[in-house]
């Protein structure tokens, strides 16, 4: 069944030069690309799009990563791509993520890990209503 999933490219990946490579292995999975958008994002965003987290410890430097420069914001759509999208970043932590995914083969960081993908339908439609309203 064809899904969308909101889909980041974390502010780490565009200061690092890997969106190329990052679109280019959605692309040749075969999912489309729905819509795109660079774009700077504020802290109001960013505590809406991570509202289950803001009260973590971790929140506050999250925050500052993911507004501190530009990032990509895109929808994906494709056969199961909430699950497809999720398995092709791999675990949060770098440093664990299987070799083969991008976390697993690009990130050494758990905070860093470049991408960010809706971890189930609910949450899809919940980010894609909040990133690309009208869509
Ligand atoms: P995922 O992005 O794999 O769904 P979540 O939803 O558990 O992971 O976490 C959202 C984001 O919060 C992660 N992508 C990561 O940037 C950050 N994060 C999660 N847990 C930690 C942690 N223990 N320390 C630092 N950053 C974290």
């Amino acid at each position: 069944m064809s899904e969308r999933t909101l889909v980041l490219i974390k502010p780490d990946a565009v200061r690092r030069g890997l969106v190329g490579e990052i679109l280019a292995r959605y692309e040749r999975k075969g999912l489309t690309i729905v819509a795109m958008d660079l774009r700077t994002i504020d802290p109001t965003l960013s505590d809406a799009h991570y509202a289950e987290h803001v009260d973590k410890g971790f929140y506050p430097a999250l925050r500052e990563f993911v507004t501190g420069g530009p990032l990509v914001a895109l929808v994906l759509q494709g056969d199961q791509a909430i699950d497809v999208v999720r398995a092709m970043n791999g675990a949060t932590d770098g440093r664990a993520a299987a070799p083969g995914t991008i976390r697993g083969d690009l990130s050494l960081s758990k905070s860093e890990n470049l991408v960010h993908a809706s971890d189930s339908p609910e949450a899809a439609k919940r980010e894609l209503d909040l990133w690309f309203p009208g869509l």
